[in-house]
Parts: structure tokens; C-alpha cells; sequence
């Protein structure tokens, strides 16, 4: 089999959501705005799709190195472009190797009418979700307030999640960040969702030390499960500082680029107790399981970062307590619920008792509604 195209098509959808000058996502008034689903096609007709990937990037840089190549080598194909990221890594992104990799496992498992957790080996077909927050805002009756964010989480509970992650607040908000405002939202969380319910913060990720510390013991005293990114993640000595003050776990990394090397160098050097991996964060699906078994191998705990069909798959073939979907990013004023323009149904189903199931059908198992793309096509 051999790969004979790679395309990206842009088309149009109305936007709910907008991201502030430091790139953080929140609810915004809805507006015009474009998404793009790359296709990769093989000579017998299978086709593996993905959303989200730069149509110029993709023609320049990643299509030579695709086409006429047997889909199946995901390995040597990853590879090429890996090595290929060395003076290209502005463009040739992490986040564009893992697309790439994820339409290779669509592909395969479109060819072989198999969900990818099934080609991977799996291990369970549902998984306990947490609901993560946006990050605060300024937004009346948003998650603006300490208070807020206890109302919000009450709400997530009768939803049925069993877990919650705090993402608190971060500049651009005047006042932001306050390590204290953030250690408030916290205990307004735990008051209002009682003692039963697993809670994670993931904060300012510029803290100084001492800020992160006063943070984590205050986090212990209210029973938190994991602190998450309170500082540059560049600095792993500082890190390893933490790890070693610390009684809550500290998680990471998410942000620090280099794959599974740099998860290998955060675990060895003491860094983290529950180390961390993403599929558009690390180069796909192929290096996720690589960290999955690097974290088998040192016995270590494991968290996925990020919702999406491409890590559901992996949690769903991983075997050490890996154990968490992270679902959102949520807010009182999305509906989370509600399919995007160019997908029929939801990725993420979520029971009553906070599972998110994976869907049984081929490769990322995505409903994509292909007539909506296809009458909303920029031409
Ligand atoms: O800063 C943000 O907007 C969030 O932290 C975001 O990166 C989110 O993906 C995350 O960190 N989840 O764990
Ligand atoms: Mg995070």
C-alpha cells in the first residue's frame, strides 16, 4: 500500500470561543471563524482524517515526506519527520508531527474496520473523566470568584463527574496571578463539592518557588490529588525542588517540549510523581505509548493531558494507573454537550458516573459530518 495524497481543507463554522493575548481560551460572543481537516489517502482508497493541521505547513513540509510511502511504516515515517524538525522546528511543530500521526493510526484503522485502542492492545473501553475549567475570568456569573467557581463545580458533581481540575486565573486579568486568589478558589471548591470528589489545580505557570510551595501546602491541607505547572516547566531544578518539599503530588511535565526524552529526564531526575503526556504535545500517538510504557517500565503514575479522540485511544490502551480523561476545557456558559459544527456527535460521551466511553468505530472513531465541510469549504 502506498500513501498517493495529503490534503488540508479549510472550511468555515460560527465560534463561541476566543483566546486572550496569552492564549488562553473563554467563552466569547459568537463570530466567524475557519477550522481545517487534513486527509491522508492511500492507494487502495483508505483515507485517515484530522482536524486542526496548517494547510501550508502540511504541503510544504509534510507531504513530500508522505506521499508514496506505505501508510503502515508510522515508525519510519515519524522518524523522517522527526529528524526533519532540526531547522524546521518553528513550523514542523510537535503539534503537526502528532496531527500526522494521528491520521496514519485513522488511516490503519479505517483499512482494518478496528477502533486504534484495539490495534494498540487495549485495556478498557471506558474511562473516569475529570472536569477540567477554563482558566478565570472577569465573567459575571463566569468564573470570576472564588464562589463561582464552588457554584460551577457543585453543577460539574450532579453532571457526574467524580473529579474536577481548577484552571485558575492568569494574566491578562489586571489582578492576575495571586497565588492566595488562587488558594481561595480551591477551599470554595472543596467546600462546595465535600470531601468525596478528587481535585487538581493547574495554575499561573510563571510562579516563583516559593509562590508554588505556599500553594501546595495549602492544596495539601484541602486534600488536592496533584499541583500542575505552578512554574516554568524549562526549569526541572526547580522541579525537583518542589517534588522534594511537597507531600501532594506534582505532575509534569505538559508544556516542556522533547518527547518522551524529556519525560525520561524528569522522571530520573525526581521531578514529578505523576508524570504527563499529550498526543499533540509530544508527536502523536506513537511517542504517547512510548511514555505510557517509559512510565510501566519505572512504575510510575501517568496522566494524559488533553480531551480528544487521540488520547482516549491511548488511555484506553494503557495498562498502569493512568487514570484520567481530562474533558473540557469547560465553562458555565458552553455547552460542552453539544457536537462541534463538523462532527454529528461528540467525541467525549460521559455517563452519569463521570465515564467517558470510547467509540467503537474505526480508527479515531470520530462522526464527521462531511457534508457540513463540505458546504462550508473556503475555495
Ligand atoms: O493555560 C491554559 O490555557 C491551560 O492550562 C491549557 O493549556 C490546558 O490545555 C491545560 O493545561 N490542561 O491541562
Ligand atoms: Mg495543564
Amino acid at each position: 500500500m502506498k500513501i498517493t495524497d495529503v490534503t488540508v481543507q479549510t472550511f468555515r463554522y460560527t465560534s463561541s470561543e476566543g483566546r486572550d493575548a496569552e492564549g488562553h481560551g473563554h467563552p466569547a460572543d459568537p463570530h466567524d471563524a475557519t477550522q481545517t481537516i487534513m486527509t491522508v489517502t492511500a492507494d487502495n482508497g483508505a483515507q485517515g482524517h484530522v482536524f486542526g493541521a496548517n494547510p501550508q505547513h502540511v504541503a510544504a513540509l509534510v507531504k513530500p515526506h508522505l506521499v508514496g510511502e506505505d501508510p503502515f511504516y508510522r515508525e519510519k515515517i515519524w522518524h523522517q519527520l522527526y529528524t526533519y524538525q532540526r531547522g524546521n522546528t518553528g513550523v514542523l511543530t510537535d503539534h503537526l508531527l502528532g496531527l500526522v500521526d494521528m491520521a496514519l493510526w485513522d488511516l490503519a484503522g479505517q483499512h482494518f474496520k478496528t477502533p486504534i485502542h484495539k490495534l494498540l492492545g487495549a485495556t478498557r473501553d471506558k474511562v473516569p473523566a475529570y472536569g477540567s475549567t477554563m482558566c478565570g475570568d472577569e465573567l459575571p456569573n463566569g468564573l470570576s470568584t472564588p464562589e463561582e467557581y464552588g457554584r460551577f463545580a457543585e453543577w460539574l458533581v450532579k453532571r457526574g463527574y467524580k473529579a474536577i481540575k481548577l484552571h485558575t486565573w492568569m494574566p491578562p486579568i489586571k489582578w492576575a496571578p495571586d497565588a492566595r486568589m488562587d488558594v481561595r478558589a480551591c477551599a470554595a471548591v472543596r467546600e462546595a463539592v465535600g470531601p468525596d470528589i478528587e481535585l487538581m489545580i493547574d495554575c499561573y505557570h510563571h510562579y516563583s518557588r516559593s509562590e508554588a510551595y505556599y500553594i501546595g501546602k495549602e492544596l495539601e491541607k484541602l486534600d488536592y490529588k496533584w499541583i500542575e505547572e505552578p512554574m516554568d516547566e524549562y526549569s526541572v531544578s526547580s522541579y525537583v525542588w518542589l517534588a522534594e518539599q511537597l507531600e501532594i503530588p506534582v505532575i509534569g511535565p505538559e508544556y516542556h517540549a522533547g518527547k518522551m526524552q524529556s519525560r525520561a529526564e524528569w522522571i530520573v531526575r525526581g521531578a514529578c510523581d505523576i508524570t504527563r503526556g499529550g498526543v499533540t504535545d509530544n508527536g502523536g500517538i506513537s511517542p504517547l505509548m512510548k511514555i505510557v510504557h517509559l512510565a510501566e517500565a519505572f512504575n510510575m503514575a501517568m496522566e494524559v493531558h488533553g480531551g480528544g479522540p487521540g488520547n482516549l485511544h491511548v488511555l484506553c490502551a494503557m495498562s498502569i494507573p493512568g487514570q484520567y480523561y481530562e474533558r473540557g476545557l469547560l465553562h458555565p456558559f458552553i455547552d460542552w454537550e453539544k457536537p462541534k459544527p463538523w462532527l454529528k456527535t461528540i467525541d467525549d460521551p460521559m455517563d452519569e458516573d463521570g465515564f467517558v466511553h470510547i467509540s467503537q468505530k474505526p480508527g479515531l472513531g470520530q462522526d464527521i459530518d462531511f457534508d457540513y465541510i463540505k458546504a462550508n469549504l473556503v475555495k
